[in-house]
């Protein structure tokens, strides 16, 4: 990689942007953070609304494109480091079942994890994007259940996103504390990488905090 080929990782601690600079240290990939206080509100600034209108991290800039969207881009960094293997090859048998459990956090988990941290009433299982809650749930813990990882003996960019995303869900009460979900969070969250990241969080979120008042 060249200087150019940097990646910038639009940031704010303790958030979704977390899990993103976790991959990236997991990858061991060249990355600078632009750091967004959240707590003051910069998120929502014209300066980055002009680079995300939805005003969400993470945002990741990376050879002149944008990546915005957790989904798209773990499969981005993920495949842009074949050698760290955490990503199934394209003709890889568990390419599959890998962008499968990736493209589940979006189109599923999220959209049941904030229906029900808001108390809303679900739509009917025909028209919800993720049938009810209970089978959406049932059917990660199942997978997750033969273990250790979603693709069984092989950590992926997935475990990365799935182990982060249950250990703040069950922290919120938004999903129950099983055994299978605390103890596969535990796993990804006890690596060096997320250990590092959390640490350095704590401490920018603190330095927010003040600043923001
Ligand atoms: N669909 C986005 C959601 C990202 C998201 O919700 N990010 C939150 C942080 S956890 C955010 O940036 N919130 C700031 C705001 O909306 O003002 C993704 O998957 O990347």
């Amino acid at each position: 990689m060249t200087t150019s080929d940097r990646i910038t990782l639009y940031y704010s601690p303790q958030t979704r942007a977390t899990g993103t600079r976790v991959l990236l240290e997991e990858l061991g990939a060249p990355y600078d953070l632009h750091v967004l206080n959240m707590k003051a509100g910069e998120q929502r600034q014209p300066a980055y609304l002009a680079i995300n209108p939805l005003g969400k991290v993470p945002a990741v800039h990376h050879r002149g494109a944008l990546v915005t969207e957790q989904v798209a881009i773990y499969v981005y960094l993920a495949d842009l480091f074949p050698e760290a293997g955490l990503t199934p090859a394209l003709d890889d048998p568990m390419r599959g079942a890998y962008l499968r459990w990736i493209a589940y956090y979006g189109s599923s988990f999220e959209p049941a994890v904030i229906d029900k941290f808001m108390k809303h009433e679900p739509a009917p299982p025909t028209q919800s994007p993720y049938s009810d809650y209970e089978t959406m749930l049932g059917t990660l813990e199942a997978q997750l259940s033969k273990g250790p990882y979603l693709l069984g003996e092989r950590a992926t960019a997935a475990d990365i996103l799935w182990g982060i995303a249950f250990r703040w869900t069950m922290m919120f009460g938004l999903v129950p504390k099983t055994d299978v979900f605390e103890r596969y969070a535990e796993r990804i969250c006890s690596r060096p990488a997320f250990q590092r990241v959390s640490a350095a969080d704590d401490e920018m979120a603190a330095q927010h905090a003040a600043a923001a008042g």
